[in-house]
């Protein structure tokens, strides 16, 4: 009798101490958003993350905080940076207060997966790490080139007298074409329309009914130039702190993540056609002027790049070159 249940009571010690096993060796990231919840980015992270937690059961899950109302999308780099959360959909522009060298990333002109295998991405994860406390983890937005969206019509590639919402991406290309630009969120986009704070703005070419600013442009200029940037980064430390099991875990949806980049080259096909089908009009340069356009964009971009951080942008620009 006695035995019996020291036994039962060494059975269930034994128990508990595999429960507490368990539950220790699962991990939970929280993740924050610098893009809209019901934008494309989210959108398509969405089904990732339930994807991530089903496969993840024991290993690792990721908590989804939520996108602009749960955190300023400006102070989510420095989120990441000092461990306020463990993950953040992000792009480069909004965390220049953290590095100037996260906005360079807008200017690849090679897939990420090609900046997996050329050394472009260990070297931008040497950046991050150093400088920003974070790992580079995947990036999950590829071939969308940025726009310029306006109310007024221009016949040649000058923004004069154009008051234009900005961030950092295209600060020094739209000054270059004499415009006066003007940094806001994309949460403040529509109302500064509205208001006629500003006239036009910059975009990729997808996403900006998702907002509804389908609603307050007239034109878009062609051609795009730069490449949107959004990936996922996280706290250096928090990466470090997870068993060898975890990060494989991890590399193994992050790569799952980036093999579904095929999908921006039909959006992009899908969303010319609904902002035609919207009433806005294309406005296009001849040939000569488009490709002084495009090639004016880096030219400005990697001397801005060289001008804040000559050295990091030495080392990135061959591997970002196209082939
Ligand atoms: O807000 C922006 O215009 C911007 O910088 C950006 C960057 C990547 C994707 C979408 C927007």
């Amino acid at each position: 009798m006695k035995l019996t249940s020291l036994c039962k009571a060494a059975v269930m010690a034994l128990g508990v101490a595999a429960a507490a096993g368990a539950a220790a060796q699962e991990t939970t990231l929280r993740l924050v958003s610098a893009f809209a919840e019901n934008g494309i980015y989210v959108q398509r992270l969405q089904p990732w993350i339930n994807k991530f937690n089903a496969e993840g059961k024991g290993v690792l899950q990721i908590n989804f905080i939520g996108g602009p109302k749960a955190m300023p999308p400006f102070e989510v780099g420095n989120a990441v940076k000092t461990g306020v959360v463990d993950m953040a959909l992000s792009t480069g522009a909004f965390y220049t207060n953290v590095m100037p060298e996260a906005d360079f990333l807008k200017l690849t002109q090679v897939p990420v997966a090609e900046q997996r295998r050329n050394g472009a991405f260990d070297a931008i994860n040497k950046v991050w790490n150093e400088k920003a406390n974070m790992q580079y983890l995947g990036r999950m937005v590829e071939n969308q080139p940025f726009h310029i969206y306006t109310n007024k019509k221009v016949d040649k590639p000058d923004l004069a007298g154009q008051k234009i919402r900005i961030t950092p991406v295209y600060r020094d290309f739209f000054q270059a074409l004499n415009a006066t630009v003007i940094t806001t969120a994309p949460g403040e986009v529509y109302t500064a329309l509205e208001r006629g704070v500003v006239d036009g703005y910059g975009w990729p070419i997808g996403g900006i009914f998702d907002l509804k600013w389908d609603e307050k442009t007239k034109y878009r200029i062609d051609p795009g130039f730069y490449d949107a940037e959004v990936s996922l980064i996280m706290n250096l430390p928090a990466y470090n702190k997870l068993t060898k099991a975890q990060q494989d875990y991890l590399q193994k949806q992050v790569l799952a993540l980036e093999a579904e980049n095929g999908f921006w080259a039909k959006y992009t096909a899908d969303e010319v056609a609904r902002q035609q089908k919207a009433g806005i009009e294309t406005i296009k340069f001849d040939p000569a002027t488009s490709k002084a356009f495009h090639d004016k964009a880096y030219q400005v971009g990697w001397a801005s790049a060289e001008k804040q951080s000559p050295e990091i942008a030495r080392r990135f620009k061959p591997l970002f070159a196209p082939k």
